[in-house]
């Protein structure tokens, strides 16, 4: 027999449009060769132009759904996408905490890439205390990572690192982050106004790695759940941090490239690109070509 999938657990909700939350995750999951298992945070209705309404589940259900996963498959990464509300994290925080050897991803999902608003103040803050200094590694995007970094002194040092340039606002951001407990930090730049994305990856000692990719024109919806659960199957493979950053980067990026519009609102990436026919493929890449025009 040849050897079993590594297990990634994901915490995430559930995205009606296929586009982001646990669908993204269990897609690219699976595309990278893991075996993904789900706990439900909670369910939103949403189609892939916005989010409509949001129902987080009890928090007792999140933890019973991992715990009964837990005690029958040894896990190999975990990774945390939309939590829902401050008990759903406490309890996460709370089962994971019985598991300190197993890698955690955290993609700190604060609000969607359209900005509909995914998270509270008060779970800001229950993320900061309970999920960050658990981490292994946390993605944000460059609008989460300020969000997250905030203090309370910042009002009053507003201009200190503001000149033309974010980036150091953005490496004094990932310092905060770092020094509330997480080992290493992603910020992706996707946000910012720059011709080239360029995505950061942190650790203690500063940059680790620097890796800009060609800005593809279009909006889509689930990169990020794509690229941190790129990031977690690329651990659960048993890739360093470094190379599986790459590699989750590469993938995503190629997912994006190879995205279609299945409906009125944005592109989603497809996760499964390297399995459709070369032909069909090339003909998908002029239609998304042709319609991005
Ligand atoms: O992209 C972040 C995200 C994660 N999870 C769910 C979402 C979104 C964005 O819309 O809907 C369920």
């Amino acid at each position: 027999m040849c050897q079993p999938p590594p297990i990634v657990l994901s915490f995430a909700a559930s995205d009606s449009s296929g586009g982001a939350g646990v669908q993204a995750d269990i897609l690219t999951l699976a595309s990278m060769g893991c075996h993904p298992l789900s706990v439900i945070t909670a369910i939103t209705v949403q189609d892939t132009a916005g989010v409509d309404d949001v129902m987080p589940l009890d928090p007792e259900w999140v933890a019973d759904q991992a715990r009964a996963v837990l005690e029958d498959m040894p896990v190999h990464v975990f990774k945390i996408g939309m939590l829902g509300s401050v008990e759903i994290i406490a309890a996460i925080a709370e089962v994971i905490s019985d598991y300190p050897d197993i890698p955690l991803v955290l993609d700190p999902v604060l609000a969607s890439g359209r900005g509909d608003e995914l998270a509270s103040e008060d779970m800001v803050m229950a993320m900061r205390e309970l999920l960050l200094p658990q981490a292994t590694i946390i993605t944000p995007n460059s609008m989460e990572a300020r969000r997250l970094a905030q203090d309370d002194d910042d009002d009053e040092d507003e201009d200190e690192d503001e000149d033309d340039d974010d980036t150091p606002s953005l490496s004094r951001c990932a310092v905060r982050l770092l020094q509330m407990g997480c080992e290493y930090v992603l910020i992706t730049g996707t946000h910012e106004n720059t011709s080239q994305v360029v995505n950061n990856l942190y650790g203690t000692d500063g940059v680790i790695r620097t890796d800009a990719w060609q800005r593809l024109a279009g909006s889509y919806h689930g990169s990020g759940c794509t690229l941190a659960s790129a990031i977690a199957a690329a651990l659960a493979n048993g890739l360093p941090v470094a190379e599986g950053v790459y590699e989750a980067q590469a993938y995503t990026w190629q997912s994006l490239k190879s995205g279609f519009r299945p409906g009125m609102g944005q592109y989603l990436p497809d996760r499964l690109f390297w399995a459709r026919d070369e032909t069909d493929a090339a003909d998908g890449d002029k239609a998304n070509d042709a319609a991005r025009r």
